[in-house]
């Protein structure tokens, strides 16, 4: 699909007119990042019911690493849409939910003998984790950090960082959640080299001075945090952190449901560091934007579990199992994750270039095609989410989809379906040029 920028109005009148319905049907509480009703998308291109064209670097957030419209999924769904659409996997099974199962046994980093179960959300995978570690250590505790976000319901509020607008009076949380501090290079007050030392040693402090070892069930992050900022932790530190947690039989849960299916540039972000963690949560890239998520892990911990102890109705539902495995087969033949680390060689020098031109960027980081600038006001650290705010809402009215995310609001991310052409890449950046341009001057 060709881009035509010019002809873009953003929102158009159908638009409008849809937003007003939104706005007295939906719940005030489900917000929209730009108020654009989309008509159809293909590949890294949305259109509007105006007819405008959207470059999308959000792939709704993180899901569409394939495309939109990827023809294997839709051929898959369609496929599985006429045989049948559920039976429920806990009364009558079917092969598509075992063989992604298998898939991802398989996928996971580690060589160990593994079990999956499958489920809707990416909270709900998270949530099965925290069940299966303190099934199977008997201990309560769980350990999150800093900028951490895994989910909206009770638990995985708990687990999540952020108060705005997460969990904003939504309390009270479910207990026995402790935070840890990240290692957050850019803003470690003592540095960044001393970053992952330091961050391990607080994080070992805390864990013997307020919960016990031997009371800690899990220790849960983000191998990058994804809403928290895209903060990549310091080198070293997601593996001291799992040696520790091996030493003292705490369950490792990495939580790759933004990070996961060739984001980063591997099948998961995890291996980049070489940690094997003991559960893996994916959800997101997983089926091209079917709901599907998993929770994968060591068999002898995942099998802790007594038959019947983990479902629910439409966990692994055969039309998302089929979307799934149509994902990971186009993942394969079209070597997405190889695609993640083309996105980051064109992306990452334009935003360089960029931060060379205006220090209210902070720091550009990320890996592959999760990739991210944080903006600060120029020549300090303090955020800028004014800034963020008005670069996002220029590039939508320009016609590119991006987001914005971070503890303080001030992260600009760039997370496009991993197959987008490297000529809508280089127009997304322009954009972003334009962006900054408009509002630094303001
Ligand atoms: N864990 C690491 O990124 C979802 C949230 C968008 P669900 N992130 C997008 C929003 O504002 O609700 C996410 C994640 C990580 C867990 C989740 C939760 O996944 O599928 O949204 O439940």
């Amino acid at each position: 699909m060709t881009l035509t920028r010019s002809a873009i109005t953003v929102p158009g009148p159908r638009s409008t007119l849809l937003h007003q319905r939104k706005t007295a049907a939906v719940a005030a509480g489900v917000g929209t990042a730009l108020p654009v009703y989309v008509e159809r998308a293909e590949g890294a291109v949305l259109i509007d019911v105006d007819g405008n064209r959207l470059i999308d670097f959000g792939s709704g957030i993180a899901v569409t690493s394939v495309g939109h419209a990827a023809p294997r999924v839709v051929e898959a769904v369609r496929r599985q849409a006429a045989e049948f659409t559920h039976t429920c996997f806990m009364v009558t099974p079917y092969e598509e939910y075992v063989a992604v199962a298998e898939q991802l046994n398989d996928l996971t980093p580690g060589a160990h003998e593994k079990r999956s179960a499958l489920f809707n959300s990416g909270a709900e995978a998270v949530e099965n984790a925290v069940k299966v570690a303190r099934h199977h250590t008997g201990r309560p505790a769980v350990i999150a950090f800093d900028h951490a976000y895994h989910g909206r319901t009770n638990l995985t509020m708990a687990l999540t960082a952020k108060n705005m607008p997460y969990k904003h009076r939504f309390g009270p949380f479910a207990n026995e959640v402790y935070r840890a501090p990240m290692a957050y290079p850019y803003r470690w007050p003592t540095g960044p080299a001393v970053c992952a030392a330091e961050a391990f040693d607080q994080f070992v402090a805390l864990v013997r001075t307020q919960v016990g070892a031997e009371n800690t069930a899990a220790v849960i992050i983000e191998p990058i945090q994804g809403e928290g900022g895209f903060i990549v932790p310091a080198p070293g530190f997601l593996a001291r952190v799992a040696d520790w947690c091996d030493l003292h039989g705490i369950v490792l849960i990495a939580d790759e449901i933004q990070t996961g299916f060739c984001r980063t540039g591997d099948w998961f972000a995890s291996e980049f560091e070489g940690v094997v963690p003991d559960i893996v949560t994916t959800a997101k890239g997983i089926a091209g934007g079917l709901p599907l998520a998993g929770v994968t892990g060591r068999a002898d911990i995942m099998d802790s579990v007594h038959s019947g102890g983990l479902g629910g109705t439409y966990g692994g539902n055969p039309v998302a199992c089929a979307a799934a495995l149509a994902t990971i087969e186009t993942m394969w033949a079209e070597d997405l994750c190889g695609a993640a680390r083309r996105v980051e060689s064109v992306l990452r020098p334009g935003l360089t270039a960029l931060a060379g031109e205006y220090d209210a960027i902070g720091e550009v980081r990320g890996r592959g095609a999760m990739l991210a600038v944080e903006l600060v006001r120029g020549g300090t650290k303090e955020p800028d989410a004014d800034l963020a705010a008005r670069v996002s809402a220029f590039c939508h009215r320009a016609g590119l989809i991006t987001l914005t995310c971070g503890t303080y609001g001030n992260v600009l991310r760039f997370l496009p379906p991993l197959v987008i052409e490297d000529a809508l890449l280089h127009e997304g950046l322009e954009i972003l040029g334009d962006a900054f341009a408009a509002a630094v001057a303001r």
